[in-house]
């Protein structure tokens, strides 16, 4: 059974979405064994999104992780780190397949509602990092 972080961002919990999009995970049977809300740093936002330093969208992309409180999840299931980016859908709204959460609900590239883990190798770093060992 494979682990992964899922992050419901800053413009899902606004828009009241954490339940629906949580019934997405659990309808597909991922089990959520970790959960939490925090107004993340920016010190913090650094360290989690450290791959996409120096990047066009970076510094966007830390004012908005770090503008409200988002949920923090770890999903558990068969497959779960490549089930769930299925469910997310691409990163761009408007080429995410319909159905899935981003192109339900998200904005565009930056306010896209949900971050899953890409690989097991970061999702168990991410785990440690938003949920310690
Ligand atoms: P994903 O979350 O789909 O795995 P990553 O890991 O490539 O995407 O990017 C992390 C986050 O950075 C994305 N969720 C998105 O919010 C933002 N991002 C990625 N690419 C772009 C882009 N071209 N323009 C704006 N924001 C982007």
């Amino acid at each position: 059974m494979e682990k992964t972080l899922v992050l419901i961002k800053p413009d899902a919990v606004r828009k009241k979405l954490i339940g629906k999009i949580i019934s997405k995970y659990e309808e597909n049977n991922l089990s959520i064994i970790k959960l939490k809300m925090e107004t993340i740093t920016e010190e913090f936002a650094s360290i989690h999104y450290s791959e996409h330093i120096g990047k066009g969208f970076y510094n966007n992309l830390l004012s908005f992780i770090t503008s409200g409180p988002l949920c923090a999840l770890v999903l558990q299931g068969e497959d779960a780190v490549e089930k769930v980016r299925e469910i997310n859908g691409k990163t761009d709204p408007e080429l995410a397949k319909e159905g899935t959460i981003r192109r339900l609900y998200a904005e565009n590239k930056t306010e896209n509602c949900v971050h899953a883990s890409d690989s097991l190798e970061s999702a168990k770093r991410e785990i440690e990092l938003w949920f310690g060992k």
